[in-house]
């Protein structure tokens, strides 16, 4: 029996495309040169999407597919795809919920950590001889007895703050609503929030209701001694504004793992010493992708055995 037809949007690791072709004629769009000579080209029949978080899969897409029934993306964030277009067509998404949230937030703590206790700049120093030749570093902060805010109180948010906790910090969080049964207080209010709070960690999904929610008067509330972790997407910052009120010392630092236009990451940025920047690693473990891209064949084969999807979001 011949395999069904799958459009790979974005290049993903070899170990995930290799299970694809297994049960699907995979079509490479991700390579074409010409993309919509590829997409013209493609078998009509085409049921089946796979794609990367980052890549997503836009209207032109959902729309040259008349046949496509589901979109199945690697990532929990599903800000790329164009959902609506999908909801429109009848067309399913999928994405890679719970399988990374232990992972992001062990690299949430890092960076808080590496941020209070200036560990990458520590490094630089010994690696420079300016241990020798300059004598001790400035002193640090730490995250024992602060209180962080979480921006987001979902899976993740959930699993950053145990291990905040396990670093003797008191949580809080802001979200749409406040949730039943948690022990954590809430804050309707996120400027509120970020008034009481020394961290701000951002780890809420992108949509139109959260882009440039962390704005230039919630970061002036966090204040000089403030810091402001994003493990998100760039889009709930308003960049421009973190950028001078890093400059101006209007907050203490920033552990920045997204930023809005990746992977440019501003001059500016790069130039300071309060921040501590990272190349969209939250997931990006062996183990973590290898249970994400896991999950990304496990939907694209439930629905070709006609069973439900594992983790639809549309
Ligand atoms: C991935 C992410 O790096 O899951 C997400 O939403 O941002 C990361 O885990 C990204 O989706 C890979 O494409």
């Amino acid at each position: 029996m011949s395999k069904p037809d799958l459009l790979l949007v974005a290049n993903l690791a070899d170990r995930v495309v290799s299970q694809l072709e297994d049960d699907f004629t995979v079509h490479r769009y991700c390579e074409a040169d010409d993309k919509q000579a590829f997409l013209s080209d493609c078998p009509e029949g085409i049921r089946f999407v796979a794609t990367g978080g980052g890549t997503g899969c836009t209207r032109e897409i959902i729309e040259a597919l008349p046949a496509l029934e589901v979109i199945s993306s690697f990532g929990v964030g599903y800000d790329a795809v164009d959902v609506e277009a999908a909801r429109e067509h009848d067309v399913r998404v999928t994405n890679t919920p719970d399988v990374l949230n232990e992972c992001v937030a062990e690299v949430t703590l890092g960076l808080m950590l590496a941020l209070a206790h200036r560990i990458p700049e520590s490094d630089t120093y010994v690696r420079d001889g300016k241990w020798e030749s300059d004598g001790s570093m400035p002193l640090t902060a730490e995250l024992t007895g602060k209180t962080v805010g979480i921006l987001g109180l979902g899976r993740i948010g959930k699993a950053i703050a145990s291990r905040a906790q396990a670093f003797q910090m008191q949580v809080v969080y802001h979200g749409r609503n406040e949730q039943a049964n948690q022990p954590y207080p809430y804050y309707a209010d996120l400027e509120e929030m970020a008034r009481d709070v020394d961290w701000l960690v951002v780890i809420a999904p992108s949509t139109p209701q959260t882009r440039g929610i962390v704005s230039r008067e919630v970061l002036e509330q966090l204040g000089s001694e403030g810091r402001l972790v994003n493990m998100a997407r760039g889009d709930l910052v308003d960049e421009t504004a973190l950028i001078e009120i890093l400059a101006s010392g209007g907050i203490a630092g920033a552990g920045l793992d997204v930023f809005e236009n990746e992977p440019h990451v501003p001059e500016k940025l790069r130039g300071m010493k309060n921040t501590v920047l990272l190349p969209h690693i939250g997931s990006a473990t062996h183990q973590t992708r290898a249970a994400m891209g896991d999950l990304v064949v496990k939907n694209l084969r439930a629905h070709k055995a006609g069973k439900p999807l594992l983790t639809p979001v549309a």
